[in-house]
């Protein structure tokens, strides 16, 4: 029973973007502060308001729009599936699972698949798969287990995840936390190295910390964390559920550092935006330590998923998106540094996963947001001086010049000051 039953608004329907806010405010948790845009269409790179304004889309949904808004293609498998059959639970077989794996592992070389929904869903199967395996495979001390991230991680909002975020605004008041997981620098080895011990079991990290403000590692960083993870049988658990799908110009951020983990996290894109869909894939025999009834969840490899996911990567692949990201993300990047700019301090990335810090007298990204916003680009601040650029990568060289055009508009010269 409700604490107090809503009244529900007066019967005039929400039309302008003040209707649409005032009724995400009077009935929704306030646990985003979006920018004050509502958008009513998607088509490509292209988002609209309820006013009719259209936007370059700069964040596509954090990284799971890669495919660009409402791809034709991934909406008829959609349409098609979702007349057939959505959900069957796993307590039965359905026609598009085993073709999901097949295309998936072929797709990136693995050896075995366990879909989820969300990406923190994923996140928390290889943690309990890399647990198992330390504890059975390993010979760690049954609740012994311990697991090594990095300082500024961003791994998803459960208890779990939050529980090793070293962000305060993601942990405070959600405690207690559960034991088990070390913090270390990010990009530094010889950390990594003084952190393992006999009971470690995994090492997670993002190829590039994506919220942290897309940092990019040293080189060879990531070879010598492979050498350890090799070296010490520590599973090498790569999170490319921002990084992966060819978001940096490579169908996986790893092939950047000439490695392979030993489970990959995969998401957002993996749907090209229209369903929650995640896998853990396994390049090694990790995943087999699991067994009949010891996970897995209601949606998890349904056919509508496994369907839309199937027609989301061929997309991907056949149209060329991941070269298409390469070629656009240093079109981008060089008419970023391009810009001759007293506000800027660092343009860094790879392939379309790009961010903008501004330097800490420049007043905060957000106002750049806004400013962009007014120009008809959309994109998101991170931890307060940075801008993240993050364009389907379906955009165009055209589409790259036109944005350009507008960040130079705002960072150029003293940046937004000059237009106080
Ligand atoms: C929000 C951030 C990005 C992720 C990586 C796992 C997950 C994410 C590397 C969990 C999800 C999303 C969460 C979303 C905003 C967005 C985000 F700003 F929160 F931090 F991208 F940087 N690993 N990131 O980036 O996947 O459970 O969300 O499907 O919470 O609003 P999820």
């Amino acid at each position: 029973m409700a604490l107090s039953t809503p009244k529900p608004m007066n019967d005039s329907h929400p039309v302008s973007t003040a209707d649409f806010i005032a009724l995400e405010n009077r009935y929704g948790a306030a646990n985003y502060k979006p920018l004050d845009v509502v958008l009513t269409r998607g088509e490509g790179v292209y988002v609209w308001d309820v006013e009719g304004k259209r936007y370059l889309d700069c964040l596509s949904a954090y990284s799971a729009v890669n495919q660009g808004h409402c791809h034709p293609k991934i909406l008829a498998a959609l349409k098609a599936q979702a007349e057939q059959l959505t959900l069957t639970s796993r307590a039965f077989r359905n026609d598009q699972l085993g073709l999901f794996y097949e295309e998936l592992c072929a797709l990136t070389h693995s050896h075995k698949v366990l879909p989820m929904n969300s990406g923190a869903e994923a996140v928390e199967t290889a943690l309990k798969v890399a647990r198992k395996w330390g504890y059975e495979v390993k010979g760690v001390p049954e609740g012994l287990a311990e697991i090594i991230v990095c300082a500024d991680n961003f791994h998803g909002r459960t208890l779990s995840i939050v529980g090793f975020s070293t962000d305060p605004s993601a942990r405070h008041g959600f405690g207690p936390f559960g034991p088990g997981f070390k913090v270390i620098p990010f990009g530094d080895a010889k950390a990594l190295e003084a952190a393992i011990t006999p009971n470690t079991v995994a090492f997670l990290v993002e190829p590039i910390q994506g919220e942290a403000g897309v940092i990019v590692p040293p080189a060879g960083y990531f070879k010598k964390v492979r050498e350890l993870c090799t070296q010490h049988r520590v599973v090498l658990i790569l999170d490319e559920i921002q990084t992966g799908l060819g978001r940096t110009g490579k169908l996986l951020a790893e092939e950047h550092e000439g490695i392979e983990s030993d489970l990959t996290l995969i998401g957002k894109a993996l749907s090209g935006g229209f369903y929650p869909v995640s896998a853990v894939l396994s390049n090694v025999e990790v995943m087999d330590v699991l067994k009949p009834g010891e996970h897995g969840s209601t949606f998890g490899g349904n056919p509508l998923a496994c369907a839309v996911a199937r027609a989301a990567l061929r997309v991907l692949t056949e149209e060329g998106m991941i070269e298409n990201a390469a070629k656009m993300g240093a079109r981008l990047q060089a008419g970023l540094r391009a810009i001759n700019s007293d506000v800027v301090r660092e343009i860094r990335g790879r392939g379309l996963m790009v961010a903008v810090e501004l330097q800490p007298h420049a007043g905060g990204a957000r106002r750049y947001c806004e400013a962009l916003k007014t120009r008809g680009l959309l994109c998101k601040e991170t931890h307060g001086h940075t801008l993240r650029i993050t364009p389907p990568l379906v955009i165009t060289a055209a589409q790259v010049d036109a944005a350009l055009t507008e960040f130079e508009g705002v960072f150029a010269g003293a940046g937004l000051a000059a237009h106080a």
